[in-house]
């Protein structure tokens, strides 16, 4: 008997509490085709990465969320995990580790499902390309075809909350086709995202020395166009800013963007949470504002060309990221 087995058998149900990338989707689906083969009553769930910290996980088998991500385990705890090139199944209580169970040359967190339950492996080659298209995914392979589409298909419904579901139900049912038409569909949504890519890294103007800005509306994929932008424009300069336009033409969103080490944006978004109206936050390197209604893009730009010269954040120019 699997320790999955034996966990479930004392359990007597099996909640899931996943880790929201593909390959944590997967692995729930196929454990949740295992509930179903037992006869066991299953849910499964994927919290948002800005709920992990302090979020209480009991008697419930966890995907890749280990407690280095903030979350507090009570009673039992499964955890299915692989990083640190240690795949690995742990039953913990409390401190105590009940037992622990490595596998050698696995990829992925659905691998280690398959390898705990060779049953609920895909019964079709399709079915077994997308778990390879996961694993190659997880490890940072984009070689096949398959891959790409995957890693198009979840980036461009990254915000939508029920895709995780979504996909982990056709996995539950087998339901390989429809995997496949969702992923065959972004294909052609991403051409779309790189032609508005080139539209506004291109359109891009500078505010300050070292930073520049870019409009994009949010119609269709704008919005993950826009992700794109911001990381392409950020290889050669130190802040981007993506400023969100109304349909009619005000502005309400900012987000600001930097890989470069040295430069801090918090303080940025700390004086312009000071202007009345206005909401910002974020991290050092990521982060947004939102403005009140009716602005234009020029306003925008003079408040935060302010806020910036006020507080400085750590740009010297020229250097490289
Ligand atoms: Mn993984």
């Amino acid at each position: 008997m699997s320790v999955l087995d034996r966990f479930v058998r004392q359990t007597g149900e099996l909640r899931i509490v996943s880790d929201g990338d593909m390959d944590g989707i997967f692995a729930t689906g196929l454990l949740l085709r295992y509930a179903d083969a037992v006869g066991v009553p299953a849910t499964a769930e994927f919290p948002p990465p800005a709920k992990l910290d302090g979020l209480q996980v009991h008697d419930a088998l966890v995907i890749e969320l280990p407690t280095t991500k903030g979350v507090r385990y009570v009673g039992d705890v499964l955890l299915i995990d692989h990083h640190n090139n240690a795949p690995h199944v742990q039953w913990l209580r409390g401190r105590d580790c009940l037992m622990s169970v490595s596998f050698e040359g696995v990829r992925a967190a659905s691998d280690i499902v398959v390898a705990l339950k060779p049953d609920v492996l895909p019964d079709t080659p399709l079915g077994r390309a997308l778990l390879d298209a996961v694993a190659d995914l997880d490890q940072g392979l984009h070689e096949s075809q398959l891959a790409v589409d995957l890693h198009h298909a979840y980036a461009l419904d990254i915000e939508d909350a029920e895709m995780r579901t979504r996909v982990a139900m056709w996995v539950r049912e087998g339901a390989w086709e429809e995997v496949v038409g969702w992923v065959r569909e972004a294909r052609e949504r991403w051409r779309h995202v790189e032609g508005a890519v080139g539209e506004m890294v291109a359109s891009c103007q500078e505010l300050l020395p070292g930073v520049v800005w870019f409009l994009y509306s949010k119609v269709g994929d704008r919005r993950v166009a826009m992700r794109q932008a911001m990381l392409t424009l950020e290889e050669t300069h130190p802040v981007v800013i993506a400023l969100q336009q109304e349909e009619d033409g005000t502005v309400s969103k900012a987000s600001f963007g930097t890989k470069r080490s040295d430069i801090n944006l918090l303080p940025l978004f700390e004086t312009l949470r000071d202007i009345d109206g206005v909401t910002s936050g974020g991290r050092e390197r990521v982060g947004g504002a939102a403005f009140p209604p009716g602005l234009r893009a020029q306003d925008i730009l003079e408040i935060v060309r302010a806020a910036i010269e006020r507080t400085g954040i750590g740009i010297r120019g020229g250097d490289a990221p």
